[in-house]
């Protein structure tokens, strides 16, 4: 179609997002840039470092929590979608109608009624009354703030709920009860204990939340770690505390936690129960793992970072900075010798000698046994990049051509 002078640039009243459009209003502030981060789900993709730290916590939870039958306790949610209503995301939760955090300046708002959620605890009531008592939710975030190394508007995080009955918590003590009779839910109590909680039922809780999180933080950054619990605020929990563990001569905020309030357990159908929760970031504990030095590179697709994270979700790994200069990416394919043997590292060696500082990555992209000839084809992937400056095509040629020779003349192969 053609573009006339007259053409008024169209305000659009309506927004899709993940296939579902929305109204907008006066609320309406989510951007193109952040709807373009739904839908990556960096917490699922195979070798994503924050895959990895996700897969060590539900590990633990896994090995720490089973039942009679030996199964694991805890359920995984991991694919709840983002767009969540404000009834989810606060009202569910008791956060006053006055809480700054419901603000149009610290949230992504589709319109009035739904937003992109703060934190994986808006998905609490739904879960429990679908009949869950145990279980993890695991997603990205959303949330305007400031901007630096270790702030991003999208993050992600795991949230837990446990939920106990009375003969779960004191299976051996008929006489103690999870509520004070008259099970006062309308006053609020102190910053000790919800007015409906028994003592006793608290402390228990109390201690298993504190031993369980305390537990993670030793899984994560090792037995010797340094912790402390902070007391906090949160509208959805009372009491509450923060877990903060000592890294690299700083305490660092690992997650939040506490007591769940009872009435979002009764508005979801549950009278018999009292629960603990807590809401854990990944970026931050993958950052201090793996010395990643800023939060923007989880969402980089550039393999010379991505590939330092094709490993065990449980293994070590150091990052090393990446260039920031292009990639200039050359295959190279080989039958192997018949006649003696062929291990991939002495080729990687062998590229790695000649190619110096230029090659960034050597990957065995194919491998295929030829069915009559019954020789064996690999086929390497070089990837160049120098830290200092922009490697050139022509330059590049050179190298990889001396490679190949070289390969050719002293390991036998024959190029292909
Ligand atoms: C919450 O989001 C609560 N929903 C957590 C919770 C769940 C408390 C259940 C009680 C019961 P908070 O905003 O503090 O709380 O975030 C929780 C964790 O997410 C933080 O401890 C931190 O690890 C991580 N986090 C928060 N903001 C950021 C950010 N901007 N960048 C990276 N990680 C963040
Ligand atoms: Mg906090």
């Amino acid at each position: 179609r053609c573009l006339t002078s007259s053409v008024k640039p169209e305000i659009q009243s309506h927004l899709t997002l993940l296939e579902t459009t929305y109204a907008k209003d006066d609320f309406t502030n989510v951007t193109d840039k952040i709807a373009s981060h739904l839908g990556r789900n960096l917490h699922t993709k195979e070798h994503h470092p924050l895959s990895h730290v996700r897969q060590r916590i539900v590990n633990y939870f896994y090995k720490n929590f089973v039942n009679g039958r030996g199964n694991p306790t805890f359920s995984v949610y991991d694919a709840l979608p983002p767009v969540v209503t404000v009834d989810q995301n606060f009202d569910s939760l008791l956060t006053p109608k006055d809480h700054p955090s419901r603000l149009k300046s610290d949230c992504y708002y589709l319109n009035r009624d739904y937003l992109l959620r703060a934190h994986m605890t808006a998905h609490q009531s739904e879960l429990m009354r679908a009949g869950l008592n145990n279980f993890l939710m695991i997603g990205d975030v959303y949330r305007r703030d400031e901007i630096d190394r270790t702030h991003y508007p999208v993050f992600h995080q795991v949230d837990a709920v446990r939920l106990k009955t009375r003969d779960e918590l004191f299976p051996k003590e008929q006489s103690l009860e999870i509520f004070e009779v008259g099970n006062n839910t309308q006053s609020t109590g102190t910053q000790q204990k919800q007015a409906c909680h028994t003592l006793e039922a608290v402390k228990l809780m109390e201690h298993e939340l504190k031993t369980t999180l305390a537990g993670l933080a030793k899984e994560l950054f090792g037995e010797t770690i340094e912790y402390r619990w902070i007391d906090t605020y949160f509208p959805f929990t009372q009491p509450s505390w923060e877990l903060e563990v000592f890294h690299e001569n700083n305490w660092l905020e690992l997650l939040g936690c506490g007591i769940m309030r009872q009435p979002i357990l009764t508005n979801s159908g549950i009278v018999d129960r009292i629960g603990w929760a807590f809401g854990i970031g990944l970026e931050r504990v993958a950052m201090c793992l793996y010395k990643i030095p800023d939060i923007r590179l989880f969402w980089s697709k550039d393999t010379g970072f991505l590939n330092q994270f094709k490993v065990k979700y449980d293994e070590d790994v150091t990052y090393r900075q990446i260039s920031q200069y292009p990639q200039c990416i050359n295959d190279l394919s080989f039958w192997l010798p018949q006649d003696r043997e062929f291990s991939s590292n002495d080729f990687y060696d062998l590229a790695r000698n000649i190619g110096g500082d230029t090659i960034e990555q050597v990957v065995l992209v194919d491998e295929f046994t030829h069915p009559k000839l019954g020789k064996t084809s690999h086929c390497y992937r070089i990837i160049y990049r120098h830290m200092e400056k922009t490697l050139v095509q022509a330059d590049v040629n050179v190298i990889h051509s001396e490679i190949a020779k070289v390969a050719a003349s002293t390991l036998g192969v024959q190029i292909r």
